[in-house]
């Protein structure tokens, strides 16, 4: 196929720190609310521990030893010719109990070493400053995002990141998949995405629009304030885009998916807009849901668009207006299974096109460049008898991925900046906290049971992903 990717495409990988790194209480580093969330069995969720107690097992203690490894597996990114990597600094190594003065030396100098050698191996850093963990202090002792105190504490903390790496870092992303927890009724993503609990809530929506209007604020006086501290800085919304296609085309499907669309859109139509939709303000008024707000959060909001959009693209699912009953296998409460679409192992519809029809979508809407900072598969990679990991079905799975991204580009017009394959090396799954559910092109001997020692090999996507990113795009 032809390659229409620009010269400058950032090709490279992407994880979070809480998934990869481990050391969960190395230097100085406080408890994060990742840090009290168990393992996971298949279908069976995480739980959500008040604090560490001896008899559970907490995966993102050790995660994949990144916080020990890093250099090794950086020059393994070099090695595929990663142009960027994208990471999150983690809230709690820096300010351990998120409400103290002044930063912990130490966690900066782990990502001053961190940064520094990705430079030198000339790999750009993509920095996510939240990324589904905050402080554990700041749930217990303030509630977490529901609590406005949190917003002057974040700040506080991306000020001393960003100032930090003004000279040295460009792309920057406030809130991981913000969006997430408008899917209020799966705890874990409201949880991680804010330290709030929605459903023990009275009016949990209640509380999830102030939670949300809350990283607005803060959000928006982030990239304002990242402007000054360096005017090329180019700092993101991200959301998480599921596209819900209407189950028939009967006009109650086609209204009803519009309609779930929207909760897809809401961030960053305000963090991109920098203002609320037209579409809240009856949707808020016919449930009762009243955001508190102060005088100046519209200017603040309008002071603070993003300059780009980033997203995670894993699925597609769909909507039906008059749904016949639950399906069992959807994995959240409003949508139902594609039949004319695969699944993963972990029941994540396989869409390729769906990623094309999503950029179009998007840079239709909000006309700014398209960051795809998260896509892949999920799977049980095994060894064979000579410890190679054939993972063809991943190479399919991301090949078919890169050719939507070409065709959005080429055949759509759509401006994208860059592809980050989620899970580059092999992590902690989020959902699950199982090991099992792997990504990377990197093989880690870390295993559920906990046997394995944390060595890296390379799968054979390693070598397929280094010759897609030397051919700027083409996939084989
Ligand atoms: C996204 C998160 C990531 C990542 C990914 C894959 O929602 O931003 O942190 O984990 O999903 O999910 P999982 O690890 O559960 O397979």
């Amino acid at each position: 196929m032809s390659n229409k990717f620009p010269d400058n495409f950032l090709w490279g990988g992407a994880v979070a720190a809480h998934q990869v790194e481990g050391g969960w209480n190395c230097d100085g580093k406080g408890v994060s609310i990742v840090d009290v969330l168990t393992k996971g069995e298949h279908g069976v969720p995480r739980k959500i521990t008040e604090q560490v107690q001896a008899e559970e097992t907490y995966p993102n203690h050790q995660a994949v030893d990144f916080y020990h490894r890093y250099r090794d597996d950086i020059a393994m990114f070099a090695e595929m010719g990663f142009k960027c990597f994208r990471t999150s600094i983690a809230w709690s190594r820096i300010f351990p109990n998120g409400d103290e003065a002044t930063p912990n030396e130490a966690g900066l100098a782990f990502y001053d070493g961190l940064i520094d050698c990705l430079l030198e191996h000339d790999i750009e850093p993509v920095i996510t400053l939240s990324h589904f963990e905050m402080p554990h202090h700041l749930v217990s002792e303030y509630g977490g995002w529901a609590n406005r105190a949190v917003v002057d504490h974040f700040v506080r903390f991306c000020e001393a990141v960003l100032t930090r790496y003004r000279d040295k870092v460009t792309y920057w992303i406030t809130f991981n998949e913000i969006n997430n927890q408008l899917n209020w009724d799966y705890p874990l993503f409201g949880y991680c995405n804010s330290g709030v609990v929605f459903t023990e809530h009275d009016h949990p929506e209640q509380t999830l629009y102030q939670v949300l209007h809350h990283q607005f604020v803060a959000s928006a006086k982030v990239v304002a304030l990242g402007h000054v501290i360096n005017s090329e800085f180019s700092i993101g919304s991200m959301i998480h885009m599921m596209p819900l296609y209407p189950a028939t085309c009967h006009p109650d499907d086609m209204l009803a998916s519009q309609q779930a669309m929207r909760d897809k859109y809401l961030c960053s139509d305000v963090q991109i807009r920098g203002h609320y939709p037209h579409y809240i303000w009856p949707q808020w008024a016919s449930k009762g849901i009243k955001v508190v707000m102060h005088d100046d959060d519209a200017q603040i909001l309008k002071n603070g668009q993003a300059d780009f959009l980033a997203i995670s693209y894993y699925m597609t699912n769909i909507v039906d207006a008059n749904p016949p009953e639950q399906d069992e296998n959807a994995l959240f409460s409003a949508s139902r299974l594609n039949p004319h679409l695969p699944a993963s192992d972990w029941g994540w519809q396989i869409d390729p096109k769906g990623l094309r029809y999503a950029l179009s979508e998007l840079y239709e809407r909000y006309e700014l460049p398209i960051f795809v900072v998260e896509n892949g598969l999920g799977a049980v990679d095994i060894p064979d008898q000579t410890g190679a990991i054939n993972d063809d079905y991943r190479i399919d799975y991301l090949s078919q991925h890169i050719e939507a991204l070409e065709e959005a580009i080429s055949l759509d017009g759509v401006d994208v900046m860059g592809y980050t394959p989620w899970g580059c090396i092999d992590c902690v799954s989020f959902t699950t906290g199982e090991y099992r559910k792997r990504y990377g092109f990197i093989y880690v001997d870390r295993h559920d049971d906990g046997s394995g020692d944390f060595s890296r090999s390379r799968k054979k996507s390693f070598d397929w992903y280094k010759q897609v990113i030397a051919n700027n795009g083409l996939t084989g």
